[in-house]
């Protein structure tokens, strides 16, 4: 899964290239659609989006575990993946999390229920982190590397940016924030802790790779031509299609 229709689509279509995965012919990929998310369906793998941010993708989280339970499927594994602003690493470095922490530096995702507070830890499936990392190509010109993620629940005032509509702290304020951050975070997205809390809970496999579009050390706008940005985006893409050809062998 990741964050919008466009990046899963291109997603299905590398798949089928990458899994030299044939229709009948006549027919061609579709949009699964369920009004809010779009999802498409590559042999046994399921390309979806998620939208924006902690709620939105725990709902389809819910969704698709259940999904896949009545689907009787085995073995599932999930994977997202997204974009990020990294903290002291080159724009366009790939990051596989290895930790998640929320905007508070707490690693579980927290959340009313019944009117009281519930901690899910956020953990994430190490032997799978592995897995990944051996199928980064050693040729890539940019770095993969693995490291904990921030997951704020806003992209402006919660990443520490001074562009938002509104910003009541100064640039220093912003600098010794994230300074203080480099270290312990590697990037900044907005879904890793529910992402992890609700796959560790329910015992699915699951990973995040993101790519990250800007050195927040440096700047709080994603400065960046389309076509570079659009690259970039493909980096984590390559990596799982390659992770999922790997693991699927022939059983497709
Ligand atoms: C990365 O990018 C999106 C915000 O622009 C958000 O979904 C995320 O995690
Ligand atoms: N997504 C985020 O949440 N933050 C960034 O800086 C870039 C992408």
């Amino acid at each position: 899964m990741g964050g919008t229709p466009g990046r899963m689509k291109n997603f299905a279509h590398l798949l089928m290239d990458e899994l030299d995965y044939k229709l009948p012919v006549g027919s061609e990929i579709s949009e699964i659609t369920s009004y809010r998310f779009s999802m498409y369906k590559v042999g046994p793998v399921l390309s979806i989006s998620h939208g924006m941010g902690v709620p939105s993708i725990g709902i389809l989280l819910h969704e698709i575990i259940k999904l896949l339970y009545h689907a009787k499927a085995k073995n599932p594994v999930i994977i997202r993946i997204g974009t990020s602003g990294g903290i002291g690493i080159e724009p366009g470095t790939v990051v596989i999390s290895d930790s998640a922490v929320d905007g508070l530096g707490n690693n579980f995702y927290e959340v009313a229920v019944l009117g009281k507070k519930v901690r899910r830890p956020a953990v994430f499936n190490k032997e799978l982190i592995d897995e990944i990392k051996s199928c980064v190509d050693p040729k890539n010109p940019y770095e993969t590397i693995t490291g904990t993620t921030m997951c704020a629940n806003d992209f402006y005032e919660g990443q520490g940016r001074l562009d938002g509509a509104i910003c009541d702290h100064s640039e220093s304020d912003k600098l010794n924030y994230l300074i203080n951050l480099k270290g312990r975070v590697v990037n900044i997205e907005m879904e890793a802790t529910v992402f992890a809390a609700l796959t560790h809970r329910t015992g699915i496999k699951a990973a995040i790779v993101c790519v990250t579009f800007v050195d927040r050390l440096l700047g709080d706008q994603l400065t960046s031509t389309k076509e570079q940005m659009e690259d970039w985006q493909k980096r984590p893409q390559k990596l799982v299609a390659a992770y999922i050809k790997r693991s699927l062998g022939k059983s497709y």
